[in-house]
């Protein structure tokens, strides 16, 4: 009866075990898909995308993938007036796909709209 029991619970923990394991082989994460799509992955952490807000370099008439990865506790979106981008609050751990996608060449400001001090950078795109 006891041996019975013991052996279910290892047996449990082996299913539990393996489940986990083929999940970790099976998953992709969302740095390796924005690289086989050559996007740009924005992280938002610490009230900085990437650490440094970097420039961000696109072309017209060249869709590039952009996804926004909120990496903090505190809501962020990100916004670009000029490219009608706007993700709305992203809250811990959340994502959004996006791309910049346009005609017109020019520089456009991409920013949080809570925290617009700290979390503000430039979109270069190029004809
Ligand atoms: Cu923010």
């Amino acid at each position: 009866m006891n041996t019975n029991i013991i052996a279910i619970v290892a047996v449990s923990f082996m299913s539990v075990g393996i489940i986990w394991a083929v999940g970790n082989l099976t998953h992709t994460t969302i740095e390796s898909r924005v690289k086989t799509a050559n996007g740009i992955l924005l992280i938002a952490q610490d009230n900085r995308f990437n650490g440094t807000n970097p420039t961000i370099y696109a072309n017209t008439n060249l869709p590039k993938k952009l996804i926004i990865l909120n990496k903090d506790f505190v809501r962020h979106d990100f916004i670009v007036d000029g490219l009608g981008i706007n993700t709305s609050y992203l809250s811990a751990d959340q994502s959004f796909i996006t791309a910049i996608a346009t005609k017109k060449a020019g520089v456009y400001e991409y920013y949080c709209s809570l925290h617009p001090e700290t979390m503000r950078g430039k979109i270069v795109v190029k004809s």
